[in-house]
């Protein structure tokens, strides 16, 4: 897969994107860092257990989550954001809204990670065109509100190349260059646990979209569900093994990113992946 994202360093390895959610309500740490200071301080551990870049997001997305407006998004990422940046790292702003985008590159962000592909609001891609910095374009098909109606396929992996292209067409057309994209299946989006182990089990297909390719199955359900106990889900803060094991595995297929909770296992596991690689015949 390709590897090159204008403004982003060429690793020789797949790159690990640390979550700091600074939500009430997110699935996977549970409101845990919902106040500034703790999330500053997440993120600065993260960064020191070695993540490239912090994704900071202040809107949940877990099935069934409220919307936020984009003034009280950037109350709670605002300070996390501009903080983080001014330490040095390299911060990326998960949100769907173009104002909130914004106000987080002038604080010091680098890059935008919008789940709906540019599909909730067509001003971000267009927002995002103008800045020049990379884009995550993720498969999505509608609001966490509806999201769980819609996770409907005939073949799954084909109906999401099919619809990032789509995606693609549409960022493109709205002035974003080729090489600002990475592109990302949105496991859990729309999606059940059949549909992401295929996902994962097919990865490699979507490098006919030319695009590097994040994953983010960081914590989700399926893994929890993998892992049950006597019927009863693997805890949310228990998945994180199980979540670099699929950091491997995706790292060997070619991820160009992995999105991740618990940044030090997922670190790790992409060194020895690369290491392996380079002494692979070829
Ligand atoms: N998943 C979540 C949020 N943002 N962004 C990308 N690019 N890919 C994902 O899979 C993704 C995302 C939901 O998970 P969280 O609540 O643990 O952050």
């Amino acid at each position: 897969m390709t590897s090159r994202v204008r403004g982003l360093p060429d690793l020789p390895r797949c790159l690990v994107m640390g979550v700091v959610n600074v939500t009430p309500d997110s699935f996977s740490d549970g409101g845990a860092f919902a106040d500034a200071d703790s999330a500053i301080k997440h993120g600065r551990e993260l960064l020191a257990a070695g993540a490239d870049v912090v994704d900071v997001g202040g809107e949940s997305t877990r099935p069934g989550a409220e919307r936020v407006t984009a003034d009280e998004e950037w109350r709670r990422v605002g300070p996390v954001v501009a903080e983080l940046a001014a330490d040095g790292a390299r911060v990326s702003i998960d949100t769907m809204h173009p104002v909130t985008a914004e106000r987080a590159l002038a604080a010091g962000a680098v890059m935008v990670n919008d789940v709906s592909g540019g599909r909730a609001d067509p001003g971000l891609p267009r927002f995002v065109a103008s800045a020049g910095v990379p884009y995550v374009v993720m498969h999505w098909r509608g609001h966490s509100t509806e999201m769980q109606s819609k996770a409907s396929y005939g073949d799954v992996v084909a109906e999401v190349v099919g619809e990032l292209r789509r995606s693609l067409d549409d960022v493109t057309a709205a002035g974003v260059a080729e090489d600002q994209i990475v592109v990302d299946p949105g496991l859990g989006f729309a999606k059940n646990a059949a549909h992401n182990w295929e996902l994962l089990a097919r990865l490699a297909e979507l490098s006919v979209l030319g695009r590097p390719v994040l994953v983010g199955a960081s914590r989700k359900s399926f893994l929890g569900t993998l892992l049950a106990d006597g019927g009863r889900p693997r805890g949310v803060r228990d998945r994180d093994d199980a979540t670099t094991a699929i950091t491997a595995l995706a790292a060997a297929a070619g991820a160009w990113g992995v999105r991740v909770h618990d940044v030090r296992g997922s670190a790790d596991a992409v060194r020895v992946v690369a290491a392996m690689r380079a002494v692979q015949p070829s």
